[in-house]
């Protein structure tokens, strides 16, 4: 049988395990990624494991996240990573040069090659044929120091893409079609693979917005094959040596088939407050909108501002509106610029934001309250905007621009003929926000300032582990909901004890209070329970209040793994209606935890003692034998230190 785009990168960076759908794989990491959010977290672990210089292609350390510097605590960070950055071998990609994913796609994203980064929107390179991988910042700093990346062998589903889009539907209509398919967490423990005669149209910047948002559906990543457009854009980046042909056998196996005809594709939103709650924009009708918010590492390339421009050119931004644009790159800034599009969105009135992740992760431009919200981002998650209150819809730019003229939810094709767009045949290449690591024997200072805090690391698991049930949630609690980012707070993602009292906040304000007081304890949960980023701090600030274990209907993937690397034990329930026999504070234990936990590897469940309710509850943990020695010796730091 043939192979998908997927397996062949996979088969060719296989370290252990079989190419079978639910095993335990290895695969060896070509290229890391780190942003600044996850980044000094993920370099503090890198230093922990003690290695004196990254092994893998290239690694890049991005600053994106934390731009707004409103005190010292941003800039300590950049800081410390800039230093750490050039003492261990990794470029730093500078405040002001871009998103992580724009940039890495533009300068260094390679076909066939395999990226780990610790951020959960990664998979945006899978627009070039790459394999591209989210994953907590300890999976990174072990990928940066040469060990392999252990994941679940994924199965396959192709998106065939028939016919072509029609004039102001685009990229973003692709995805949200596919969210609407397949919902957010349809993608759990699947490889996403686009086929079909649509992809002679679609441009790789069209493809990163699809792998982007492919973030949203759960799935391990989403691939296109590398191909014409593969190679026309690494071209226009002055990088065709890096171009690799690549793509699925014509027998390719895939699991699970949907098929898109792009010609009777709808222009669609989703609508508040999730990426999957999808429908036509002409059915929602024009709702009166207060913001609207362009750029992300979704829909910010070149193309999409140029054709934000054209739309905007000449007209006039709705008084009600405040329409705010962050370009992607410096690149896409600088040339915009010399193109004049620049001017023309200005000239609209459009706010103009430095090319930085800014209102995405609530960094700023939160909107008033009860405000509307159209974004051109990934994640309308409640309270992600900074504003509790605020509705917030993810459009495409065409839907974005066209509603910031109107003043209300528009359906471009109101507009008329769609303005052509045309692309240069070059990109302006200038990396002088790419600052090259010091020479291997170095003497580099890495510099700690004083918000840079010692983060908890787990012990080895006792006899038995014991506690009260700290809080019960329901489904789709997302890592915004376990620990919130917004501007007060993500500067102290280096200060993990800070962050703890705010964990699960938003579902319960005496969350952090209550696990204090009991020393820690359990949480209950419904599906799908951590989708959303890869942020490590899902995961230390509940081990910061002792957390042991998280009892849910399901989990998200990169959240299960962070779990699991910090030795919190990610337990889900055999079955779904024992959720609702446990109890706000009820006495749970797990007797005889080591045996048990040993058990996990060979497929047997785990028994939870309700000794309130007197029952016992069976769940299940499919560990693989690693696994079961990295939650022992209390996460995958003190197992790879111990691993020497
Ligand atoms: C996000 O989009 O939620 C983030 C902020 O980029 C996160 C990373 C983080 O929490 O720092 C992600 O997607 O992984
Ligand atoms: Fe940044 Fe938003 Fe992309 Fe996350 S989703 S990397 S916050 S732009």
């Amino acid at each position: 049988m043939g192979l998908t785009t997927a397996q062949k990168i996979i088969r060719d960076h296989l370290v252990s395990g079989e190419m079978v759908a639910g095993q335990e794989i290895a695969i060896r990491i070509d290229q890391t990624l780190t942003q600044d959010s996850t980044g000094t977290m993920a370099y503090l672990q890198f230093e922990a494991i003690g290695i004196p210089r990254v092994k893998t292609e290239i690694s890049v350390a991005y600053i994106d996240h934390n731009t707004l510097q409103t005190g010292f605590e941003n800039a300590d960070d950049h800081m410390y990573i800039q230093t750490v950055a050039s003492k261990y071998g990794i470029r730093f990609s500078k405040p002001g040069n871009g998103v992580c994913h724009q940039v890495h796609i533009e300068r260094f994203g390679k076909p066939g090659k395999t990226l780990l980064g610790s951020d959960s929107h990664t998979p945006t390179c899978g627009g070039l044929g790459m394999l591209a991988i989210g994953a907590g910042g300890l999976d990174v700093a072990v990928g940066m120091g040469g060990g392999a990346y252990f994941l679940t062998m994924p199965q396959m589903v192709n998106v065939h893409l028939a016919g072509k889009l029609r004039p102001w539907v685009s990229a973003k209509d692709i995805i949200l079609e596919v969210l609407r398919l397949m919902t957010v967490k349809g993608g759990v423990g699947k490889i996403v693979e686009y086929t079909g005669p649509g992809l002679a149209h679609l441009t790789v910047p069209e493809r990163a917005t699809i792998t982007n948002m492919g973030a949203e559906l759960g799935a391990t990543t989403s691939i296109f094959p590398s191909d014409a457009m593969t190679r026309a854009f690494l071209k226009a980046q002055g990088r065709e040596a890096d171009f690799t042909e690549l793509g699925p056998d014509i027998d390719a196996f895939y699991d699970e088939t949907y098929t898109i005809n792009l010609d009777e594709l709808e222009i669609l939103v989703a609508k508040p407050h999730s990426p999957d709650n999808v429908a036509p924009v002409r059915e929602v009708g024009p709702i009166a909108v207060d913001q609207v918010a362009i750029g992300s590492c979704t829909n910010s390339s070149l193309f999409d501002m140029l054709k934000v421009a054209a739309i905007l050119k000449g007209k006039c931004v709705h008084p009600n509106v405040s329409l705010v644009i962050a370009p992607g790159s410096k690149q896409v800034l600088a040339m915009l610029a010399k193109l004049g599009a620049l001017s023309d969105m200005i000239d609209a009135g459009a706010r103009i934001l430095e090319s930085a992740c800014g209102p995405c992760i609530g960094m700023g431009q939160s909107p008033r309250t009860n405000a509307v919200s159209l974004r051109t981002i990934n994640r309308n998650f409640y309270g992600r905007s900074g504003t509790s209150s605020a509705q917030v819809y993810l459009v495409s730019p065409e839907v974005a621009a066209a509603s910031a003229l109107a003043g209300v939810l528009t359906d471009p094709r109101d507009l008329g003929e769609m303005p052509e767009v045309n692309m240069p045949a070059a990109f302006d290449i200038n990396d002088n926000m790419v600052i090259l690591p010091a020479p291997a024997e170095n003497t580099v200072e890495v510099v700690r300032g004083p918000n840079i805090k010692a983060f908890p690391i787990n012990t080895k698991t006792p006899s038995a582990i014991s506690g009260k049930t700290l809080i019960k949630v329901e489904d789709n609690i997302t890592t915004d909901h376990i620990m919130p980012s917004n501007a007060k707070l993500l500067p102290y993602r280096s200060n993990v004890p800070y962050l703890a009292d705010f964990c699960l906040v938003p579902c319960d304000p005496e969350f952090p209070a209550r696990a204090k007081a009991n020393n820690g304890g359990f949480i209950i949960a419904g599906t799908n329970y951590g989708q959303g980023s890869s942020r490590e701090h899902a995961a230390l600030a509940p081990l910061q209040l002792g957390v042991k274990a998280v009892l849910a209907k399901s989990f998200a993937r990169i959240h299960m793994a962070n779990l699991i690397n910090n030795g919190i034990l990610p337990l889900t329930f055999i079955d779904a209606a024992d959720y609702d026999a446990i109890d706000l504070l009820d006495e749970l234990v797990i007797e005889d935890a080591k045996t048990q936990i040993e058990g996990l590897a060979n497929g047997q469940n785990l028994i939870v003692n309700n000794v309130t309710q007197e029952k016992s509850i069976a769940v299940s943990l499919p560990l693989s034998d690693r696994q079961v020695q990295i939650v022992l010796a209390g996460g995958l730091l003190n197992f790879t230190r111990q691993e020497g």
